[in-house]
Order: structure tokens, then C-alpha cells, then sequence
């Protein structure tokens, strides 16, 4: 893939509660971009972006991927997040590095719990966001009932941009707000104009009328022309949009199913390109130096500065480490300081990350992701920079384990075998800690819940080849 400048890049974390369609749209997006050539199934364990052992046996995400893909001259990296409460560490750490996201709510679902909790991680960060409403085709698919949940409990600042024709099997189309025309949906997904239904005409009207106000907000010049003429024009409410995205008065609201050719692929990715934020939208970062806040400047022409927030140890290919590039570029075989760790590292290969797939590059560039041959004293959250940057990002705000399990290795004189396999893999999973009790001498796993304990435990034997008992 082609490097691309930072105003042509957008970092989307997806997140939300399990299950509400996150991997299945992310993968939808990768294949209607031409990235993928057939599209992967959660259920069928041939997923792009949940290929890991335990998330093919699961069927859920468990660890957070990024699957890069260009739509129109514009570079999408999509970090789709584990839902589960379990791994929300992930998504923490993926939202530490976006400049939006993509929060989904299912149609036949509506808002639960674990939306709640991301939604509240997105205000946490101040990103801008796109709400998905996915699944419509399901059987109980409801539009107004999952948006009037939106509103109420996640933002009252949610407008929608699309409204669904049809619902469950008999959606088939999208009414454009902006554009004021409806699409159909035939089998394969292909779409063409048409009227907008009779029956829909009030809907528009109301939701019209909403977008446009929403949209000449910022500007009062603006607000008086719609007063006066009842009108906009397309480039003055895109413009709009963007700009109440941008500060997070504007949160659109578009409806998809992924299913067969899908319905409303092509309107999400216009939204996504069109209305997120790119990835120069913030000129510097404020850094930590010493106790000292200091502000670090991003783009091209700065000095390197990039953060690794993820480490992935990949069955066969190794282990990396998957970083956001702010400043500069971190070059292949070149060197570079871990000014966390204040220690000096080699970057030998770096790569393209299109989910289960990579290709070799020769730079992360300013404003984009990529993921480097995992760099040997480097931690989750460790920020990189040329020779001479002495300040450091933030930390991430890893969640504090919140239970304990004591743990017995099965075969007598594996405890260091166990210990070192749980060390090994601590470092792509902050979210756990191990120790030795010193009262009862036990081995100790404190980790974030139930789930949590049988997937570290699991991965333990896949990997390292031993048995605990708890
Ligand atoms: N009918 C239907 N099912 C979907 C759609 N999107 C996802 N699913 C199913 O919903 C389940 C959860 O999807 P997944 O992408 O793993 O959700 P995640 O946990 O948010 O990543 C899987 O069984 C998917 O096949 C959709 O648009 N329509
Ligand atoms: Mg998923």
C-alpha cells in the first residue's frame, strides 16, 4: 500500500458492546474497498480481523487488529476492539490513538451496557464519532426505537444522516438526508437512485430539517439562510457537518446490514471519508517531561514521535509491535529511542496491517499505523522519538484487574515454565499481573473476570505447553 499524507489518512477505532457487529462491518468495509478479496466470517472462524486461535474458538474478538484499506485516494486504518467487558483494555489503548470512532448499536438490539461504557471512553478521549446502526435485516430490527435509545442514552447530539427503507428482511434501502434522494439495494449489493418513498416523505422532512439545522450550527450566516431560502447547499451542509463532527456537536447516525451484497456500505464509507476528522486534525499532543506538561508537534516536518499500543504475538509470524506514527517517520532498519524506557531501538522490518495479512513497508509515516517486528525493550504505551525528543505521551489508562484467581501448575516443577509463559504473555495484555502470595506461597492471576482468566489460561497451554488448575 501507498503512503499517504496525513490529511488523507482517518484512524477509526471501532468500538461497543460484544456482538453488535463490529468485526463483521470492519471486514465489510475491507472488502467493499477492494483490501480483501472475499469477505470473512466471525461465525465460520475465517474472519480477517478475528484470526487469532482463540477468537476463531470463541467466535468473538478477543484482541484488537487493524485492517487498513483505501477508498478513493483516502487511507482507512479501521482498530476493530474486542466488546467484551473482559478486554477493554484494548479499546482503551485503540482509542488513545484514533481521532474518531465508530461506535455500532444493533437494529434488533439497541443500546447496552457495554455501549454505554465505550461511549462514555469516547467522551473520555473527546473523539468524534459515527453511530452505526447494524444488523437491520435482523428480524426485530427497529430504526426509531434504537435511535430514540441512541439519543437518550448515549447523545442527544446524534443525528441521523441516512433513514433505513424497510426493516429486517425487507430492508433495502437508505434515504440520504443531505442529498435528499433514496437508494435501492439490489441482492449483490448494488445500489440505484430512486424517489423517495411517499410514505417516508414526513420522516425526511423532520429529519431534514434536523441535518440542516445541526449543520449551519457553527455558523450564523448559515442558520439565516436556511431560515430565509429553506436551503443548503450540498458542499455548505457537508462543510457543516464536518465541522460539528469535528467538535463533537454532530454525531451521525447511518444504518447498515452486512448481509449478502450488504445495504447502505457505500453511504457509510462517503461518511467516513467526508465526515470523520483526518489524522492532522491535532497539531501537537501535549507530553509528559518529568512532571512537566510540554507540547509535542505532529505532522510531517516534526521530529519522530510515534506510541506502541499494542503488542501482538501472531501464531507462526512472530510477535510485533503496533504503533501510531504522530510525527516524522519511524524507517525501517533504522534506529530509534523508546524515550519511556529511555533505551535505544532497532527497527528491523515494518508492515501494513489488513488484518491477518501485512505488507512489508519501508515507513510509518506521520498520521498513519503500521506495525514494526516487535522492538525488544518496548512496552504497551511506550512512546518512540528521534534522538533529542524527551518528552513522553501520557501513559494509557490500562483498567486495574478487579479479581484474583490462585493458580497450580498440573505437573509438579512447572512453576517457572508457568511463570514465564504468563510473563511472556503479560506483555501484550497489560490488563493482568501475576505474583507469589507470601503468606500462602501460591501463584496469584489478577486479572478483569471470568472470561479474561479462561482465555489467558488457554493461550498459556496453547503456546508454552502447560497445565494449570485453579
Ligand atoms: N444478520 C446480520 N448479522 C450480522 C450482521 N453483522 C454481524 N452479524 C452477526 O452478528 C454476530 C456478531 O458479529 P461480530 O462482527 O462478531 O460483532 P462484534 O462482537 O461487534 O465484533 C455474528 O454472528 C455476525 O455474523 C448483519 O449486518 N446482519
Ligand atoms: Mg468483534
Amino acid at each position: 500500500m501507498k503512503s499517504y499524507a496525513p490529511e488523507h489518512i482517518r484512524n477509526i477505532a471501532l468500538v461497543s458492546h460484544q456482538g453488535a457487529g463490529k468485526t463483521t462491518l470492519a471486514e465489510a468495509v475491507l472488502f467493499k474497498t477492494g483490501a480483501i478479496g472475499r469477505m470473512g466470517s466471525v461465525d465460520e472462524g475465517t474472519s480477517n480481523l478475528d484470526y487469532h486461535q482463540s477468537e476463531i474458538e470463541h467466535k468473538t474478538s478477543i484482541f484488537t487488529a487493524i485492517g487498513s484499506c483505501e477508498y478513493e485516494e483516502t487511507k482507512f486504518n479501521l482498530v476493530d476492539t474486542p466488546g467484551f467487558e473482559d478486554f477493554r483494555g484494548e479499546a482503551i489503548a485503540a482509542l488513545s490513538v484514533v481521532e474518531s470512532a465508530m461506535v455500532s448499536v444493533r437494529a434488533d438490539g439497541g443500546v447496552e451496557v457495554g455501549t454505554e461504557a465505550v461511549w462514555q471512553l469516547v467522551e473520555d478521549n473527546d473523539l468524534p464519532a459515527i453511530i452505526v446502526v447494524t444488523k437491520m435485516d435482523k428480524e426485530h430490527a427497529n430504526f426509531e426505537q434504537v435511535y430514540a435509545q441512541i439519543r437518550e442514552r448515549l447523545s442527544a447530539k446524534a443525528i441521523p444522516v441516512q433513514l433505513p427503507i424497510g426493516e429486517g428482511e425487507n430492508f433495502h434501502g437508505l434515504v440520504d438526508v443531505a442529498l435528499g434522494k433514496a437508494f435501492l439495494y439490489d441482492a449483490s449489493g448494488k445500489a440505484t437512485e430512486a424517489e423517495i418513498p411517499e410514505e417516508m416523505r414526513e420522516a425526511y422532512e423532520e429529519a431534514r430539517e434536523e441535518l440542516f439545522n445541526a449543520a449551519a450550527e457553527h455558523d450564523d450566516a448559515l442558520v439565516e439562510k436556511f431560515l430565509e431560502e429553506g436551503e443548503l447547499s450540498y458542499e455548505e451542509i457537508t462543510r457543516g457537518i464536518q465541522i460539528g463532527v469535528r467538535d463533537r456537536t454532530f454525531f451521525p447516525v447511518c444504518a447498515v446490514s452486512t448481509t449478502g451484497g450488504g445495504v447502505g456500505m457505500r453511504p457509510l464509507l462517503h461518511c467516513i471519508k467526508e465526515y470523520l476528522p483526518a489524522s492532522n486534525v491535532r497539531e501537537t499532543l501535549t507530553g509528559l517531561k518529568g512532571e512537566e506538561l510540554v507540547e509535542l508537534k505532529t505532522g510531517t516536518e516534526a521530529p519522530t514521535l510515534a506510541r506502541v499500543f499494542k503488542i501482538s504475538i501472531e501464531k507462526d509470524a512472530g510477535e510485533f509491535s503496533l504503533m501510531r506514527c504522530y510525527a516524522g517517520s519511524v524507517e525501517a532498519g533504522s534506529e530509534i529511542q523508546n524515550v519511556s524506557q529511555e533505551k535505544t531501538e532497532r527497527v528491523s522490518q515494518l508492515f501494513s496491517l489488513e488484518g491477518k495479512n501485512r505488507e512489508k513497508i519501508e515507513r510509518i509515516t506521520a498520521g498513519d499505523l503500521g506495525a514494526a517486528v516487535k522492538l525488544k525493550d518496548t512496552h504497551c504505551g511506550d512512546t518512540l522519538g528521534a534522538r533529542g525528543v524527551d518528552a513522553t505521551l501520557p501513559k494509557i489508562a490500562y483498567p486495574v484487574p478487579n479479581s484474583r484467581v490462585t493458580l497450580r501448575p498440573a505437573k509438579d516443577g512447572d512453576d517457572d515454565k508457568v511463570a514465564q509463559g504468563l510473563h511472556r504473555l503479560h506483555e501484550e495484555d497489560p490488563t493482568f499481573l501475576v505474583h507469589n502470595d507470601p503468606e500462602t506461597h501460591e501463584m496469584v492471576l489478577e486479572g478483569m473476570g471470568e472470561m479474561h482468566f479462561e482465555i489467558i489460561l488457554e493461550r498459556l497451554a496453547r503456546r508454552y505447553s502447560v497445565e494449570v488448575t485453579r
